[in-house]
């Protein structure tokens, strides 16, 4: 069996550990039953909520029972971990369309297959915290807690100044309270979550431990950072999602394609399955001859696979070299769509445009005037071809997918013309 926390350990992957030794020889002798929280905020994960994911997927392979929880109940609450200001809440029928949004696409990464020995299991926590009774919650549960604790957890403690709501300075015990619900019912020993939520799984094991003597451990995985020290998981300001409709497979191509050489080592080990021999090998490759890229290729072939599949990574790349070649015409209508999707873009009903007016009307030329100079000195392109031709008319360029045109001014302005009305 392979020693999970040595891996963990090597992709640098643990930030903090409870009592590591002794959590170290459970993992070596038992089959460990560990869960991960995710709290229904969005509609969609983006790519950093994959780390947890696929680390639940890192335990399953070496044999342990992961459980991804949903937080039908917290959600409703709002986690102030990591937080500098108060959420606003989401009404109940939003929580409840999240909650499902999430269950699906932790259902892509993690494999819930009946056949295998320890399937990853999913549990949603409004199942016990949806009807717990008031009396019984601050009897029974609350007196664990100490205020004096709570106002000590960094969650807590971070926003005095600003001021916390009642609400939200639960949190932490419902957090708690799962992790004790889960070692009752399904024997969880283990929580693990990202750096923020350290205070949250301390609390679940100091309530464990006085309700039912019982002992419980907890890892907390590094926050993703980058060496130029911009924000991890934005492209041009957005979010990297792993939903298709909100980040395209090649807008997701690009993003891991573009990691700097510095990052992109310690992203494939947080990120890939390769083994430890092939990413030494990319390593020294980044070393000798980084300007081939070969390690960024290799991660956003593997992670484009992974969240996309084969056949949307096939596209990736085509898009990617039609781009890099110019050879724009041997792309897909859909394929134009995705790749253009950040280009402005305008409709043209007019076929018989002179190509001139074309281009003050998509506003890559201010005037005819340059419009005119631009085509004459060669700097416009239209489906990849360079167009001298100062009288050419729109219907004289050729259409991909019969509604295209994808005309070029300098290096890399591109806009997207289609016919229609
Ligand atoms: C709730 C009940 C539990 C255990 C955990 C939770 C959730 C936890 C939390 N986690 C974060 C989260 O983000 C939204 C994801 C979906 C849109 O707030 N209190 O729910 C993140 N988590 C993964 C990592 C995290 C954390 O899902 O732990 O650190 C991000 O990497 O912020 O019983």
């Amino acid at each position: 069996m392979t020693n999970i926390l040595h891996d963990l350990e090597y992709r640098g992957l643990i930030y903090q550990t409870t009592h590591r030794e002794e959590l170290e020889k459970k993992l070596a002798e038992e089959k460990v039953t560990l869960y991960i929280g995710f709290d229904p905020t969005a509609d969609s994960l983006h790519i950093g909520h994959l780390l947890p994911i696929l680390t639940l997927r890192r335990f399953q392979q070496a044999g342990h029972h992961p459980i991804a929880l949903v937080g039908g109940g917290t959600g409703m609450i709002g986690d102030p971990s990591g937080r500098s200001s108060e959420r606003s809440l989401n009404t109940e029928d939003v929580v409840h369309g999240f909650t499902e949004s999430i269950r699906q696409q932790l259902s892509r990464y993690l494999d819930f297959s009946e056949k295998l020995d320890n399937p990853v299991r999913i549990v949603n926590n409004y199942d016990w915290l949806g009807s717990i009774p008031l009396i019984h919650f601050l009897r029974d549960i609350g007196k664990n807690f100490t205020v004096n604790y709570m106002l000590a957890k960094d969650s807590v403690d971070s926003r005095i100044a600003n001021g916390i709501s009642f609400t939200e300075f639960s949190y932490m015990i419902l957090q708690a309270y799962d992790f004790y619900q889960l070692n009752e019912r399904e024997g969880c020993t283990l929580q693990l979550g990202g750096s923020d939520q350290w205070g949250n799984i301390t609390a679940g094991l100091d309530l464990i431990s006085k309700q039912s003597g019982n002992k419980a451990y907890g890892i907390t995985m590094p926050l993703i950072t980058k060496s130029d020290g911009t924000k991890f998981g934005k492209s041009a300001g957005n979010a990297v999602w792993l939903d298709p409709e909100k980040t395209s497979p090649y807008q997701f191509y690009q993003f891991w394609i573009n990691t700097d050489d510095l990052d992109v080592i310690k992203f494939l080990k947080y990120f890939t399955f390769l083994p430890k021999e092939e990413i030494t090998r990319l390593e020294t490759a980044v070393a000798s001859e980084p300007e081939k890229r070969e390690a960024q290729k290799v991660l956003a072939t593997e992670m484009t696979k992974l969240v996309h599949g084969e056949e949307a990574l096939a596209s990736a790349l085509r898009i990617t070299q039609a781009l890099f070649s110019g050879a724009l015409s041997e792309l897909s209508q859909s394929e134009v769509e995705e790749a253009f999707q950040d280009a402005p873009s305008t409709v043209i009903a007019d076929e018989e445009l002179p190509l001139v007016d074309l281009l003050v009307e998509v506003k890559a030329a201010p005037s005819k005037r340059q419009a005119r100079q631009d085509i004459d000195s060669g700097a416009v392109t239209v489906n990849g071809t360079k167009v001298t031709q100062v009288d050419a008319k729109a219907s004289e360029l050729g259409r991909i997918g019969g509604i295209y045109l994808i005309v070029r001014r300098g290096k890399k302005n591109y806009f997207l013309v289609r016919f229609g009305s």
